[in-house]
């Protein structure tokens, strides 16, 4: 039976004290132990980081963790789930969906991206087509659940709150479609009532991982902002924002408010800054505190991984955050809670 430990800490390092690499090792967001689990049997059978970290997130996606990754989550404006996913070799190979329709699996397609295109990301309904074309099942994403989500939203709460800005609404409805407010009156409308960005609306999955051959993989999926404008895409599936990986520093992550976040490429920002001699948790703070710098406001947080299995993690906008730990140090998985 597995059992799960809980550390508290406020900053930490973690460091491999002798000169073996601590591989094969694999980190995961939030508390998405099982996702962890199953990245970690690929290792421990010597198998590469990037099936680890297709086949870990890929569990997320069939349990519905959190209700924020993979189908029956997050409905966008018309009550549609659609997905983003991300995954990333360290040898520069990436593939990528965004706003993917009907297709549970994002994070294969995105795979299949990365090994039967000489294309890196692909969007919308043609990204549907093509996972089509390679063979995955076409099926609804709205769940009983999703369904419920938004129909409060848009008939109780009158599509209240909702990301938009500088626009009236329909006067009957509240809801769309939205007009341009002119810039003079502006005064006139009501005040503008805004997405609050909780983590309850933004949990993906990210996964670092290395293999016993050394070599990195990252990846996310996500059904990204509940109430999102339809076509909206967040930072997950885009390289360097939601995750990032090279063979020669490690690896990184990142999850929450994606709008912001995408901005600022923390994942990128926190690999190169291990390249510069960071310690994960330095290099992770690093990208969180460039985003506060101009969003105080905003939350999230970055996981990152050194090719020779250190790790750490930083957060803001959140009391702690969680994220999963499995090595060979440990029987099981840990899950360590950083203070934000
Ligand atoms: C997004 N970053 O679409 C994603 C959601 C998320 O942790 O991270 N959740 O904005």
């Amino acid at each position: 039976m597995l059992w799960l430990s809980l550390i508290l800490l406020s900053s930490f390092n973690y460091y491999v004290v002798d000169s073996e690499p601590n591989v094969p090792v694999v980190i995961t967001t939030w508390w998405f132990s099982n996702a962890t689990v199953k990245a970690w049997e690929v290792l421990k059978e010597g198998g590469t980081a990037l099936d680890a970290v297709e086949q870990g997130a890929s569990v997320c996606e069939v349990q519905q963790c959190d209700g924020t990754v993979g189908y029956g989550g997050s409905p966008d404006e018309n009550g549609e789930t659609t997905l983003d996913a991300l995954i990333m070799d360290g040898t520069m190979n990436v593939g990528a969906v965004a706003a993917l329709r009907r297709i549970k699996s994002a994070i294969s397609v995105a795979r299949h991206v990365l090994e039967h295109t000489k294309h890196s990301f692909l969007a919308g309904e043609l990204a549907t087509q093509f996972a089509v074309q390679m063979g995955f099942h076409e099926e609804s994403l709205t769940t009983a659940h999703s369904k419920q989500l938004w129909l409060k939203w848009h008939n109780e709460n009158h599509c209240q709150p909702n990301f938009w800005m500088g626009v009236k609404p329909d006067p009957t409805k509240q809801c769309g479609p939205y007009h341009e407010i002119k810039k003079n009156s502006f005064r006139d409308t009501q005040p503008e009532v805004h997405m609050i960005v909780d983590r309850y609306n933004h949990d993906t999955i990210g996964m670092v991982a290395v293999d016993s051959n050394g070599d990195v993989a990252a990846g996310t999926s996500t059904n990204g902002a509940k109430y999102k404008i339809p076509g909206r895409v967040g930072d997950s599936p885009i390289p360097g924002a939601g995750a990032y990986a090279d063979n020669e520093v490690g690896g990184a992550a990142a999850t929450g408010d994606g709008d912001i976040m995408l901005r600022f490429l923390p994942s990128f920002l926190a690999v190169e800054e291990m390249r510069r001699g960071a310690s994960p948790t330095d290099a992770t703070q690093t990208a969180v505190k460039r985003i506060a710098a101009h969003y105080p406001d905003f939350m999230g947080a970055v996981i990152a991984l050194t090719k020779t299995g250190q790790y750490g993690a930083a957060c803001h906008g959140i009391p702690t955050f969680p994220f999963v730990v499995q090595d060979k140090t440990r029987n099981v998985f840990e899950v360590i809670t950083i203070k934000c």
